[in-house]
């Protein structure tokens, strides 16, 4: 007979009579239940019904079968053994429903659990552009001394880019400014080719004095090579005002040099030509590899070029409606690309267009 099998008879079924009888009959039930709830995979609930169920569970047989019919000797021993057979298995199945669920915490949380030793997603971030640098530290030269940055559009009408600039339909100057013209407006739009445009809609906006900056994107015809390209970026200078002489323009120009290439740069300046300065200028700069000595950097005469300058030729006034009689003032363009090759020692124009990330990481 098994030990459940027990507790569905009555003590006198069992030829139980005696204190000790019960006693080691409460004995082997306790010792059964120990053995039933120590199984690794214990299921709580058929275990809890199995023991404590009201209706069929074993204690309650216990109850029905042993207690209630017992002889009036034996009934104080049975109540006694009951009672403590009864707390055992409450405590013991508490005691099993919360390392059951103190097991299912920690598996979820394993389950959840987040490694931080992972490496994150590493997201790459850019830098500034070289051009856009090189944009920054010219800005930044002349913002220092007074001048303001303007910008405007890139597509324009003849007029601004050419007419006001005083260079006329079929004057030799628009061969090398040969530029892009918007189809479908009949020659009525281009896309700049300098950035003076914006200059001459500044003067004819405000009066002077006038100390402009002008930077952005320029568009050339040139058949391409390691140094020309179709658009390069330019930065335009203008300043205009009742008493500014050749010399306010030359230790401007003296100024921007030794801020941009070092205290030690010196500066020269060459006859030139443009329609719309009188007399005009190229700005040379001892070379900064060599320092005027002679290398191949500067091809051994010991001077870069670096931008074109000039007075405003008075002719540019009378088209903004500006008095010609009591003005005076200078104006210079400069290639941003040129600059910034020439100064971080870039060989090759399409290395700044083709934005490979090994180029450009170079220049953080
Ligand atoms: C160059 C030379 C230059 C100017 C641009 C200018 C603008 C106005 C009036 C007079 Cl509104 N001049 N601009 C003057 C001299 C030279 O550019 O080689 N640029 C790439």
């Amino acid at each position: 007979m098994t030990t459940a099998d027990r507790t569905e008879q009555t003590l006198a079924q069992l030829g139980v009579d005696s204190p000790e009888q019960v006693a080691s009959l409460f004995d082997g039930i306790r010792g059964f239940f120990d053995s039933t709830v120590s199984t690794g995979d214990l299921d709580w609930k058929a275990a809890r019904d199995s023991w404590l169920g009201r209706k069929s569970g074993i204690l309650s047989n216990i109850t029905d079968r042993w207690l209630k019919p017992a002889p009036p000797e034996l009934k104080r021993a049975v109540g006694q053994e009951l009672n403590k057979l009864k707390a055992h298995v409450e405590a013991v199945l508490e005691q099993k429903r919360l390392e059951i669920e103190a097991g299912a915490e920690r598996a979820a949380l394993a389950r959840e659990r987040m490694d931080l030793s992972l490496p994150g997603i590493e997201r790459a971030t850019g830098t500034r552009h070289l051009i856009r640098q090189t944009f920054e530290e010219l800005e930044r030269i002349f913002l220092a001394i007074g001048f303001s940055v303007v910008q405007g559009p890139e597509i324009e009408s003849p007029y601004y880019n050419f007419e006001a600039l005083n260079i006329p339909e079929h004057h030799p100057a628009r061969d090398n400014m040969d530029t892009f013209y918007i189809e479908g407006t009949r020659g009525g739009r281009l896309l700049r080719t300098h950035t003076s445009p914006m200059q001459i809609r500044t003067m004819e906006k405000q009066p002077p004095p006038v100390r402009i900056i002008v930077p952005g994107k320029v568009y050339r015809r040139d058949n391409p090579d390691a140094t020309h390209g179709y658009m390069f970026h330019q930065i335009e200078g203008l300043a205009v005002d009742t008493d500014i002489t050749f010399c306010d323009f030359k230790g401007t120009v003296e100024y921007f040099v030794r801020e941009f290439l070092g205290p030690k740069a010196k500066t020269r300046l060459r006859p030139s030509y443009f329609p719309f300065t009188e007399p005009s200028a190229e700005v040379d700069a001892t070379c900064h590899v060599c320092g005027g000595s002679g290398c191949r950097v500067c091809k051994f005469s010991g001077w870069i070029e670096l931008f074109g300058a000039g007075m405003v030729d008075p002719a540019v006034y009378g088209f903004v409606k500006y008095d010609a009689k009591k003005l005076s003032g200078f104006a210079f363009g400069m290639g941003v690309d040129r600059l910034a090759m020439m100064k971080y020692g870039v060989s090759e124009l399409p290395l700044l267009y083709q934005n490979d990330a090994r180029f450009l990481r170079q220049f953080p």
